[in-house]
């Protein structure tokens, strides 16, 4: 049988840690053969509920579960996983500045990049759930140097999902027959849902029709469907009074999942990664593309044709990137 693999989740008692480490633990994230050791990383306050989340997952006697370790020391947490899921961080709260906001995040993501660099595995998959994800994922990199850029990510696949669930409901089809929709951009209501290349397999013969010709709504699909997906999580908070998290979770495991074992043939997904500079997008901040996965690696979809309507929103949410990424390293200094 298979040597387990270590796979981290920081701010392990929060919400999506709730959520997420039974997924992890079932298999959900890398597999129903694949053994797992869960590192649990939380801070000082939430010590005590982490360990109820501990004796939680003994009681559940996971059968590929191999081990447990529950701590609030990040090197401790760090040590010898070959996968990161960073759900910690400084939530923006009511009045708080943004600039303050990000400052805890980037003092945060500087120390676990160190903690990561000096104890993880070597090819170590890091995906940062915690917002502003996609700046946090920059600063992660930024300062672990000795983990290659295409390894650390960020998680845009929630929005992506929902994409493919609204244009499910709005078709009438199976959610699992919807596919190709692209998330560009920032993990923020900047994103832009595309879904000029998507497609819906149709049940009669089983073809893949374009989204755009079966909808045949465009003010819909450049309207209310984009506004649907941008302010989904608004939406998840009205109706719960706390934001997403279940869906928060298994879309991390999606994100995981088709990295480590690949994309289906024929199937892109979203991925917040490293620019080098694809469709124009300035290379050097983490945005989210479509990409193919296979051999543990992402490549981005290329040679997609991008209409004006596509190119200004890119554009929009590339330039929100980039004054994020002057606001965090002004707050280096
Ligand atoms: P919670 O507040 O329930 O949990 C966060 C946990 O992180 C807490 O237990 C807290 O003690 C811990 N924490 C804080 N600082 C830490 C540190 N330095 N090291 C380790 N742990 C630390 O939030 P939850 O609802 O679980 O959301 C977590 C993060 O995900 C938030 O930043 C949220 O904005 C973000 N989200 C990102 C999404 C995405 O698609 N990228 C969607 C869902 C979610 O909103």
């Amino acid at each position: 049988s298979k040597d387990p693999v270590r796979v981290l989740v920081t701010g392990a008692a929060g919400q999506i840690g709730y959520a997420i480490v039974p997924m992890v633990a079932r298999g959900v994230m890398l597999g129903p053969d694949q053994p797992v050791i869960l590192h649990m990383l939380d801070i000082e306050p939430a010590a005590e509920a982490l360990k109820g989340v501990q004796m939680e997952l003994l009681d559940a006697a996971f059968p590929l579960l191999k081990g447990v370790v529950a701590t609030t020391d990040v090197a401790e947490a760090c040590k010898g996983v070959k996968v990161a899921v960073m759900v910690g961080g400084f939530p923006r709260k009511e009045g708080m500045e943004r600039k303050d906001v990000m400052s805890r995040n980037v003092s945060i993501y500087k120390a676990q990049a160190s903690a990561l660099e000096k104890n993880a595995a070597q090819g170590c998959k890091v995906v940062v759930v915690a917002n502003p994800a996609n700046t946090n994922a920059l600063i992660l990199k930024e300062f672990a140097p000795s983990i290659p850029p295409d390894n650390i990510t960020c998680l845009t696949r929630l929005d992506h999902n929902r994409a493919l669930g609204q244009i499910a409901g709005r078709v009438k089809a199976q959610v699992s027959d919807v596919k190709n929709v692209i998330i560009w951009g920032n993990h923020s209501s900047t994103q832009y849902p595309d879904v000029n290349h998507a497609t819906v397999r149709t049940s009669c013969n089983g073809e893949d029709r374009s989204v755009r010709e079966l909808v045949a709504d465009d003010p819909w699909l450049n309207g209310d469907f984009i506004a649907t997906v941008q302010q989904r999580g608004a939406a998840i908070i009205k109706a719960r009074k706390l934001s997403s998290a279940l869906s928060a979770a298994s879309s991390a495991c999606d994100h995981i999942r088709d990295w480590v074992l690949g994309t289906p043939k024929g199937t892109w997904v979203s991925m917040g990664v490293y620019s080098d500079g694809s469709y124009g997008v300035p290379a050097g901040l983490i945005y989210s593309f479509p990409v193919t996965c296979d051999n543990g690696k992402w490549s981005i979809v290329q040679g997609l044709r991008i209409d004006d309507f596509s190119r200004e929103k890119m554009d929009a949410t590339a330039k929100e990137l980039s004054e994020e990424k002057a606001l965090a390293y002004s707050c280096l200094n």
